[in-house]
Parts: structure tokens; C-alpha cells; sequence
């Protein structure tokens, strides 16, 4: 989230799209009935008539993964209308810069593709540059290879029209929602997993990101592109580097292409190689030194050019390249797309670690349904883990907001706390090395590893001064109390670079709880918890304020430039490098500062900041996403209509898929011709573990069902009850059927596309049981962040009986 929950209160519109925000966010929900009590408008966008679309104002019916077209059909209409923000464009974006006259885009690849690797050479990317290396900009938005101009025409085959024809939205519906956001501003996006599970899941929130960048709704209160983020934790656990390509705080981790922190400094950029040093010294204490690159060295490089993401991880097992995994707090037999492969990596595995609350279907994989336990090897541990309430700790939320829990009860029987059975893990294999001499064995004798408590371990993340600093008049030993703390010279060191503060003068500033004290009415509450980074509430708040400093009309002031004081001041932390540079300033100009250039990105050029030292405040390397600088439109791998843009690329050109050639094929329209989209249900928690162990929450949903529009179900002559066979070219799995108006079949061209859909909350453990819909599901998974495509596949359905008690209720093998 670029703001926060409380924060929805402010906005005069706000766009749900891939999201079923009352269902799944209900405490979240009711900042959004306040908003619409104070009578904005709330707009959802999804395939299926949920209770969010029963809440909301507007309602469009969008065909599964096609989102980007009906964004761009909007971005398109209000770029022609000059219903953007001209102001706020100029000031606050790169829409000046001038880009390189090399770059093209021409039958859905832009220049540079490499269509043997699936990769782009992105030289073409970046921008006219001046002698001094920095980005030559034009005189006005009409020059016509300035970046506006480039977007304007790469949006502008998206009339209204196509944007109707991709997604089956009519165009007169696109078209009044446009103009609904450009005119009750400021308005807010809110989107979770209809918008993620796809192959063009990155580009999807970059259109999103131009469109509020357009419409000058970033920065401001009631503005914003905001994820709502799904497990209880997955913020705080994606902040702590949960993902395999991040070190704590997103910093990229290092791969064998940045042999020494000389090549990561090239790569990430000097500020990112500044918060390194500081995760370091947080990892090795003494031992990491200037002399020896701050223990550099000692960090596992992975090869760049490789996806360690889960998927992955399961095809490696499934060749015999992975002998033991150690599964925590995740059921990957249940949630896991293409589950056939799931299963049969697992049966190769020497050991399978589970750490848990329940014997899932992950830990049970060896005894599952069909299959004989004695002709599978793996040798499985289960390890008993304390519940949310049975330990100490932080949670952060989609806001970035730290909050500290305190145990309630204690672990029943062996159960323990997570990081304690990290801790005594980690202190048993250091024994066991301790005289080891192999640099492998480094990063284990010279961790720096003092725990006690998990306060010990938030103190290490927020970070401590290492020698006294007149600069920032902190001494030896105390706790830093901010990002601007933090010392590129070994001199500071901190766990979590975005995290510093959260300990603030010694207090765990998580534990704070001042619901009372709001300054400005904004819902804001800097006492509330705490925020990273630095307890700001909005990020990119600097971007409210014109350049001068003042705050824009339209939206309820944060915060500004002070000509008395010399300061920027107001409600929230100033979202500025350093508050007492003005608006005249480059630190002060830069809302941004992120990203190279300082200004919000209307095209994702390549860009390397040459003037960047370590005392600046902004990042200096750019992030490009991997499919192109612009979002394009690509149809799902298995989608039953052609991309009328490029027929000759009809998904997305940087995908490589199927990895696995043997285990993952590709369904076609002719044998599938339903799309079959999945999510979660309010009454189920994800897997189920947890509530499909709970007797009441199963008499509220008690199976699986398939669920199918009318005019489906009146051609395969079934009625809700009956029993339907669900087929895909993955698998094949039976359910009883759910007839209702919610789901309704489109019109995309002279074809009819029916979509159905089913909850992935069920399998074989548990008080109730059910087939897993992922034995259907592809795993075919977006070429940037890794994320399945689980909203969208083929699917047949047949019918398979008339109303009876349950048949079958573990899936079928492959077909
Ligand atoms: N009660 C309950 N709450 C939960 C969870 C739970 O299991 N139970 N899970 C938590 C977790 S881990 C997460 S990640 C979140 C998930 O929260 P949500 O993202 O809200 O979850 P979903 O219901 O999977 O998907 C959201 C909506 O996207 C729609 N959709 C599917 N495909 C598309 C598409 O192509 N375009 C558009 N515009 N919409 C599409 C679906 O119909 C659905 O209504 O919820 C969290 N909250
Ligand atoms: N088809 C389809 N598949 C999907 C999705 C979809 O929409 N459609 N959604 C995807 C999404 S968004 C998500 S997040 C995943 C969820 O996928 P998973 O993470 O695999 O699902 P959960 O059921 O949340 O698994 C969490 C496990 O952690 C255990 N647990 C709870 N608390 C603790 C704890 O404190 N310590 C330990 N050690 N264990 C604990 C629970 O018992 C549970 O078994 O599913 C994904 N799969
Ligand atoms: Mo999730």
C-alpha cells in the first residue's frame, strides 16, 4: 500500500479490482462504507458478483486476465480527453524525458526481444541523455518522443471499443468509469490476486501506477495504489526477505554475477550497497570489516539467470536436485498450482521438514488417497509450532504498520515458537562446524547470533549505533532513530534498513496504541504502532504539495513547505530526503526519490542516477520490469479467445513455459472450453487447515462446489446439487455443482466465454475433505514476480449424476 487502511475514509472514488475486499478484508471494509457514507463512489471490477460488488455503486464484469486492456482503454481515454492532472504530470512525473529514438514496440514485443532466450536486451529502454549522463528532457507533453507522447500512442490502440472487445466490459462502462475517477478525485486503487495470479501480473499494477500518476492521485490522502496483502503476516514477512531475490528491506540479493560488493554497488546502486553494509554488520558484528568487504563474501550468491521461487523448488525436487525441504507455516499439497507435479516432487524428496499447528496435507503427502505409504521413501518431521497467540512478536500490515502481539496462553505439550526452533536449529548445526575451516561454513561460525527474546531480534532489525557520531549525535551502543541514521562506513548497522525507528530511543515503538491523537482529522494516528519508513503513514506524501511546496487544491492538505521555519512540515513525516531542503532544491523537488530520476515513472526507462554518492538520500538505479517498459495486454496461456492486438504473440513473450515439458501441459479451447477461475472463501482460511477443523465453519460451507452461470448449467442440464466432472489437461476432479446468477457468460467477439469457478480451500486432512481444485490449475506463473496463474485456465465440465450423497472425494490421477 502506498497509504493505509484508515486512510480509505478519504477517498471520493475507489476502484476494487481483483479483489474481494468484503470478504477477505472485512475489518479493512468498513473504511470504505465510511467513505461511501461520506458518498463516494466505489467501483468493483471482477468476473464474478461478489459481496464486495453487492456493496459497491458501479459494477463491471471483467473476463479473467484481461485487466491491463481495460486499464489502458481508460488510461487512453483520459490522455485523449485531457482529463489528467497537467500540473501534477509535469511536476511529479518523468512525462518530459526524452526517450531513446532506438525503442519501438511492433506485434506485441518491444525492441530488444530475444525470442530464442524469452529475454530482452534493454538498451533501447533508457533515455536521451545529456554530456553529464542525466536524462535530456522536452519543452512541452506534445513533443512527440518525450515519454507522454510515446505512452499516448502505445495506449491509443485501446479505444473504448477494444477495450469492450478484449474484456467484455461495454465501452460505454469503461468510459463513465474513467471519467468517474478523473472527476472525483482523489480516488484510490485497491487490488489483491485477481489482478496478481496472471502471467502479466507486474504490468497490471504499472498501469494502475500510470493511471493514478496521470490523475495526480499519489501522495494524497485518499489517493494511492494499494495492495491488500492476504496471510496475517506476509507484509512483515516480505519485508524480512520471505523472497528469494530480496536481503531484508528489498534489497536485491546477490548473485554470482557481483562477485565482490564493488560489483553489487554497479549493479544496485550506491544507496542500496549503503543499507547492505548496515544488514552486515547486523549479520556479522565485528566481523565484518571495511578491510574484508563487510564479510561480503560469506553471502550465498545464487545465479542470477535462476527462479528459486516455490515452483521451481518442486520441479528441482521432482529431478532429484533437492534432497530436503523444510516446509514452515505453509501447505503447498493444497495450494500449490498443477498439484500432480506438487505430489510427485515431494514423493522424491530424501527428507520433508514440516513445521506446523496441524498434520496437513503437506505433512501427510506420504499417506494421501491412492497411494500406497510403503512406496514412498521420504523421510518426514513434523515439528510442532506455537499458534499466533501462544507467542511473542510482530505482524505488519498491507499499511507497512508494525504492531506488536503479545502471547496469550501458553503452547500446548513440544509446541514452540517459530524463532525459537530457528534459534536452536541454528545453534545445534553451529556446533556441529565449529572447527570447520570451509568458507561455506563462514556466514554459520561468524554470524553474529545473541538472542533471547524476539524484542532482542526487533532491536537487531531497527539497529544500533557502533561508535559515536557527532553528525547524528548518537553514541556507541545506542539505538538508531532513523533511516537518515544509517552509515555507509561500518559505523551503524541495522537488520532491516526500512525498519529503523521502529525502536526508536530504546522504546518498541509496535507496542504503541494512541487511538485518540489524529492531527489534521486525516486518520493518521503517528501513535498508533509504527510505520515504515520512519512512521510516515503516505508514502510519497511530498507529491500533495505542488513545486513550490504548497499543498495541491482538491485533497485535504498533509503536508508542505514552510517559508517561516525553512522546514517541511505538517501531519505526516515529510516524505523528503532531508526536511530543511526547499522546494528549490533537487532533495526537496523529489517526491520519488525511490527511483533514479526522483519522479513517478510514466515509462519504466533504464536509468542509472551518474551523480549518485553515498551521502544522497534516493536511490540511484532504476527498477524496469522484465516485460517491458509499458504494459501490453497478453491473454492467459490457456485463455479460449485470440489476442486480437498481435495474434502471432498471444501470451506473454517473456514467459518460458512449460518448464517441465513432461508435467505441464497446455489445455486447448477445442477440449476445454470453459475458463475456470479459483480463489478463497470468507468462511475458509486458504488451505484449511485451521478452519476446515472447525465444526461450525463447516456446517457454513461444508465442500467444494463448482460454481456455473445459468446458461451453462441449463446446457449441461444440471442444477445446483448435482454432481459435475471437472476436467483440465492437468487433472480431473468431482464436485457438486452450484447454479447461480453471479456467474455470467461474456461476449468477447463473435465467441461466448463462459467462466466457472471453485474454491481452493479443500483437501484430504481435516475434519471435512475435498478434492484440491489444484489438480487443475496451471503453473504457469508471471515472468516478474513468480506469482501462478491460478485465476485463469481451461476447464471441461460434464455432468456426472443427479442429487446424491458424495462420491468421490479425492481427485482422480491425471487424464
Ligand atoms: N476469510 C478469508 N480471508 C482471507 C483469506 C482466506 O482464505 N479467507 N486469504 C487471505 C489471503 S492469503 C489473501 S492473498 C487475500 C486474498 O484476497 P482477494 O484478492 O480478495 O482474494 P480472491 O477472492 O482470491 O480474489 C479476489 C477477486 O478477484 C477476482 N478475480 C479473479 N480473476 C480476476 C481478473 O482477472 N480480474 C479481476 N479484476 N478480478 C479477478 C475474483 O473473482 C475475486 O473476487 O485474502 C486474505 N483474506
Ligand atoms: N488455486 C488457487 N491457489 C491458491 C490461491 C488461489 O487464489 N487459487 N491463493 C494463493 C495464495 S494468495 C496464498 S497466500 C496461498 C496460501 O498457501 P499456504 O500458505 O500454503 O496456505 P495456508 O493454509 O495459509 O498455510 C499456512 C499454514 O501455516 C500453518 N500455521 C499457521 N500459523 C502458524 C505459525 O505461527 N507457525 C507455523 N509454523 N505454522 C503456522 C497453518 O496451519 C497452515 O497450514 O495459496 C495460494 N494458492
Ligand atoms: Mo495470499
Amino acid at each position: 500500500m502506498t497509504n493505509h487502511w484508515v486512510d480509505l475514509q478519504n477517498c471520493k472514488t475507489i476502484l476494487v479490482e481483483g479483489s474481494n475486499v468484503a470478504e477477505n478484508h472485512p475489518m479493512a471494509f468498513k473504511w470504505i462504507r465510511k467513505a461511501q457514507e461520506n458518498g463516494a463512489t466505489i467501483i468493483h471490477v471482477d468476473p464474478r458478483f461478489t459481496r464486495t460488488s453487492a456493496a459497491a455503486d458501479v459494477y463491471a464484469r471483467i473476463r479473467p486476465g484481461t485487466d491491463v486492456a481495460f486499464q489502458n482503454a481508460m488510461i487512453s481515454h483520459i490522455i485523449a480527453n485531457r482529463l489528467y492532472d497537467e500540473d501534477y504530470v509535469v511536476t511529479h512525473t518523468n512525462a518530459l524525458y526524452l526517450g531513446d529514438e532506438a525503442f519501438s514496440f511492433k506485434d506485441g514485443v518491444f525492441s530488444g526481444y530475444d525470442e530464442e532466450h524469452h529475454t530482452y536486451d534493454t538498451r533501447t529502454w533508457g533515455y536521451q541523455l545529456d554530456a553529464k549522463g542525466k536524462p535530456r528532457l522536452a519543452t512541452s507533453l506534445d513533443d512527440p518522443h518525450c515519454v507522454f507522447a510515446r505512452l499516448k500512442t502505445f495506449v491509443s490502440r485501446y479505444t473504448l471499443e477494444m477495450g469492450e472487445r478484449i474484456t467484455g466490459i461495454p465501452a460505454d462502462q469503461i468510459k463513465q468509469i474513467a471519467e468517474t475517477m478523473a472527476k472525483n478525485k482523489p480516488g484510490s486503487i485497491l487490488y489483491a490476486l485477481g489482478m496478481t495470479q496472471h502471467t502479466t501480473g507486474v504490468q497490471g499494477i504499472r498501469s494502475f501506477t500510470i493511471l493514478q500518476l496521470l490523475l495526480g492521485n499519489i501522495g494524497k490522502p485518499g489517493g494511492g495504489v494499494n495492495a491488500l496483502r492476504g496471510e496475517p503476516n506476509v507484509q512483515g514477512a516480505c519485508d524480512m526477505a520471505v523472497l528469494y531475490n530480496y536481503m531484508p528491506g528489498y534489497l536485491n540479493s546477490a548473485t554470482n554475477a557481483e562477485p565482490t560488493i564493488y560489483h553489487y554497488a554497479r549493479k544496485n546502486g550506491i544507496a542500496d550497497t549503503r543499507y547492505l553494509v548496515n544488514t552486515l554488520k547486523a549479520f556479522f558484528g565485528d566481523a565484518a570489516t571495511a578491510e574484508n568487504d563487510y564479510a561480503y563474501a560469506w553471502l550465498p550468491k545464487r545465479i542470477a539467470t535462476k527462479d528459486y521461487g516455490t515452483m521451481p523448488m518442486f520441479e528441482d525436487a521432482l529431478a532429484g536436485k533437492l534432497k530436503m525441504l523444510w516446509i514452515v507455516g505453509q501447505n503447498p499439497a493444497v495450494t500449490l498450482p498443477n498439484l500432480n507435479l506438487t505430489f510427485e516432487a515431494m514423493d522424491k524428496l530424501e527428507t520433508l521438514v514440516v513445521q506446523e499447528i496441524w498434520e496437513t496435507e503437506t505433512a501427510a503427502f506420504w499417506k494421501r488417497p491412492g497411494v500406497d505409504p510403503k512406496s514412498i521413501n521420504t523421510e518426514v518431521i513434523l515439528l510442532p509450532a506455537a499458534f499466533f497467540m501462544e507467542k511473542n512478536g510482530t505482524i505488519s500490515n498491507s499499511g507497512g504498520m508494525v504492531q506488536w502481539r503479545h502471547a496469550a496462553v501458553k503452547p500446548p505439550g513440544q509446541a514452540r515458537p517459530d524463532g525459537l526452533i530457528v534459534d536452536q536449529v541454528f545453534r545445534a548445526v553451529r556446533d556441529m562446524v565449529h572447527d570447520s575451516k570451509e568458507p561455506r561454513d563462514e556466514i554459520i561460525n561468524k554470524a553474529f547470533w545473541t538472542y533471547t527474546t524476539a524484542e532482542d531480534v526487533l532491536r537487531e532489525i531497527n539497529g544500533y549505533a557502533l561508535r559515536d557520531n557527532p553528525e547524528t549525535g548518537l553514541k556507541k551502543g545506542e539505538l538508531v532513530r532513523k533511516i537518515g541514521d544509517l552509515r555507509a562506513d561500518g559505523s551503524t548497522s541495522s537488520g532491516c534498513w526500512i525498519y529503523a525507528g521502529v525502536f526508536a530511543g530504546g522504546e518498541n515503538l509496535s507496542k504503541r496504541r494512541d487511538c485518540q491523537t489524529d492531527p489534521g482529522g486525516l486518520g493518521l494516528y503517528p501513535g498508533f504502532g509504527w510505520t515504515w519508513p520512519n512512521n510516515m503513514r503516505i508514502l510519497y506524501n511530498r507529491a500533495s504539495c505542488d513545486k513550490d511546496g504548497k499543498p495541491y487544491p482538491g485533497s485535504k492538505p498533509i503536508i508542505w513547505w514552510d517559508e517561516q521555519t525553512r522546514r517541511w512540515t505538517g501531519h505526516d513525516v515529510p516524505d523528503v530526503p532531508v526536511v530543511t531542503d526547499g522546494p528549490d532544491t533537487p532533495n526537496g523537488q523529489r517526491p520519488f526519490h525511490l527511483g533514479a530520476e526522483g519522479v513517478g515513472r510514466l515509462f519504466a526507462a533504464v536509468y542509472s542516477d551518474p551523480d549518485a554518492r553515498f551521502t544522497d538520500y534516493w536511490r540511484d538505479v532504476a527498477y524496469v520490469p522484465k516485460d517491458g517498459p509499458l504494459p501490453e495486454m497478453y491473454e492467459p496461456v490457456e485463455s479460449p479467445v485470440d489476442n486480437v492486438l498481435h495474434p502471432g504473440v498471444k501470451s506473454n513473450p517473456m514467459l518460458k513455459y512449460p518448464r517441465v515439458k513432461s508435467h505441464q501441459p497446455i489445455g486447448t479451447v477445442d477440449k476445454f472450453p470453459y475458463v475456470l477461475m479459483t480463489s478463497t472463501v470468507a468462511e475458509h482460511w486458504c488451505a484449511g487447515s485451521t478452519t476446515r477443523n472447525i465444526p461450525w465453519l463447516n456446517e457454513l460451507i461444508p465442500e467444494p462446489v463448482l460454481e456455473l452461470p445459468i446458461s451453462l448449467a441449463s446446457k449441461l442440464g444440471v442444477e445446483s446439487g448435482d454432481w459435475v466432472r471437472v476436467s483440465s489437461a492437468r487433472g480431473e476432479l468431482e464436485v457438486k455443482a452450484l447454479v447461480t446468477p453471479r456467474m455470467k457468460a461474456l461476449k468477447i467477439g463473435d465467441q461466448e466465454v463462459t467462466v466457472v469457478w471453485m474454491p481452493y480451500n479443500w483437501g484430504f486432512q481435516g475434519l471435512s475433505t475435498g478434492p484440491s481444485v489444484n489438480h487443475l490449475t496451471i503453473d504457469a506463473a508471471d515472468p516478474g514476480a513468480g506469482t501462478q496463474e491460478t485465476k485463469a485456465c481451461l476447464v471441461n465440465v460434464v455432468a456426472a449424476g443427479r442429487r446424491r450423497t458424495r462420491r468421490s472425494e479425492t481427485p482422480r490421477g491425471r487424464t
